[in-house]
């Protein structure tokens, strides 16, 4: 194991990772802007290093600044969290180039991973069931037009560069996708730089499923069963679950192996390695691969309380080249978590809120667990992602663990920003909740104010 782990991220994450480290006896090296000098994972790293002004670009994404501080703080490894650098091909390859072990997968996975249509074409072949769709990207609305004629309309189109749903747009019929190709085409060229566009077959209200990877260098790769991520808004995901109600207490026996087989087949046609997700959409009975992300998930910690999975120890062991000394049949549910993603925002309006965290007294109980990255005292700014907190709570059973929420989240005191709390009462008193009936468009017709 190395010595020195430098954290690329900020908030909740860094500090959770953090600590991580520091119980394996791991140093760790914080990384700041100077709008998050003061907050709780600085203070409680073993050493901090300023890296730039507040704006992401010139800190968190600033792959120079980073190296550097690694440089200068002696760090072996580079962790990056979710978000900002972590699913960068060119900075993972910067880290190695500068003799750093990079936390997450080889470069090369993360190359053939990165073009989502390359990525369907790929998993296809090797017997992973995807959305019917296009055969890859589509160079002109012609070629779109006749993808269309195959797949049947309504046909969704994404940007093969996105992930995240970023520049995604639906069509029914050939009129409308003369109109939507060319907008897709525009927003992928304006976020990424790229304009490669590909095709699905639209399903109007899947389910968000995703399965855990955890695989070692020595080719030693297992899954940690599924998470539920259907509760979203505008791509934001606002509750995640596990296990899904499709497939608790041993239901869709079948469906279930047919999607973990998927997700182990999907990450070992990538090279995969150390910790990932494959993101499949459940409709009709059967589960279809969208894609692969090369990263650990915000919404991690539900699999970890019901695996007993140490997602975040096991990246750092894997990263440092050790085995995986876990078998897949030891991996076995026990018990149901919900993680509700606490933000600084308007529950209603849904507009941020930043501000001072005036008051900041989260709730305690049994199966409560609170990754937050901040504390009492501190201040929200606009800088960043609004979410400042995530609420992690388990139980025996699903219902169980909803009753500990509604609880637990009537319990959580803060004042000075508004939160989207209100928000995670409501969901968890629309009928539809507790049943387990959820889908893509649940806000769109439950937990109305
Ligand atoms: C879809 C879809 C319907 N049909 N693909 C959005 C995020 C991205 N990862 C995949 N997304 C979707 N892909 C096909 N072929 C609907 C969505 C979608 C969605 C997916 C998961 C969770 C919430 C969502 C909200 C709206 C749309």
């Amino acid at each position: 194991m190395f010595q020195k782990l430098l954290i690329a991220n900020r908030g909740e994450i860094a500090r959770r990772i953090g600590t991580v480290a520091r119980q394996m006896g791991v140093k760790t090296v914080a990384v700041y802007s100077d709008a998050d000098a003061t907050l709780p994972f600085v203070k409680e790293a073993d050493e901090a290093v300023r890296i730039g002004p507040a704006p992401a670009k010139d800190s968190y994404l600033s792959i120079p600044a980073i190296l550097e501080a690694a440089k200068k703080t002696g760090a072996q490894a580079v962790h990056p969290g979710y978000g900002f650098l972590s699913e960068n091909g060119e900075f993972a390859q910067a880290c190695s180039d500068a003799g750093l072990v990079f936390v997450g997968p080889p470069p090369e996975a993360m190359a053939r991973m990165k073009d989502k249509s390359q990525a369907r074409k790929l998993v296809s072949a090797a017997g992973v069931p995807v959305v019917p769709g296009s055969d890859g990207v589509l160079p002109d609305v012609q070629s779109a037009l006749e993808a269309a004629e195959r797949i049947g309309y309504p046909v969704l189109c994404k940007a093969a560069s996105g992930g995240g749903g970023i520049g995604m747009a639906a069509a029914s019929s050939p009129a409308e996708l003369e109109k939507v190709y060319r907008q897709c085409t525009d927003r992928a060229k304006a976020a990424f730089g790229r304009e490669g566009v590909y095709l699905e077959r639209y399903f109007p209200a899947p389910r968000h499923i995703e399965v855990q990877i955890l695989g070692d260098t020595h080719g030693h790769l297992i899954h940690g069963l599924e998470r539920e991520c259907s509760i979203q808004r505008r791509h934001q995901k606002v509750v995640e679950e596990a296990p899904s109600v499709l497939f608790a207490n041993g239901k869709n026996a079948a469906l279930s192996e047919q999607l973990f087989t998927a997700a182990v087949t999907a990450a070992k046609t990538f090279g995969y390695a150390n910790a990932g997700t494959v993101e499949f959409l459940y409709s009709d009975g059967q589960v279809y691969f969208i894609e692969m992300n090369a990263r650990l998930q915000v919404e991690h910690p539900v699999t970890e309380l019901t695996t007993g999975l140490d997602l975040i120890g096991w990246q750092l062991r894997i990263a440092a080249g050790e085995k995986l000394t876990v078998k897949q049949e030891d991996v076995k549910r026990k018990g149901a978590a919900l993680e509700f993603r606490i933000y600084a925002e308007d529950p209603v309006k849904y507009f941020p809120s930043p501000g001072p965290l005036k008051v900041f007294q989260p709730p305690t109980g049994e199966g409560v667990r609170l990754d937050s990255g901040y504390a009492e005292g501190d201040v929200v700014t606009p800088n960043y992602d609004p979410m400042i907190a995530k609420l992690i709570i388990s139980g025996a059973t699903r219902d169980e663990a909803i009753a500990r929420a509604v609880k637990a989240l009537e319990d959580f005191r803060i004042e000075g920003i508004k939160t989207n709390i209100p928000l995670h009462l409501r969901i968890l008193k629309a009928p539809a909740f507790s049943a387990g009936e959820l889908d893509t468009h649940f806000l769109d017709h439950h937990a109305k104010p």
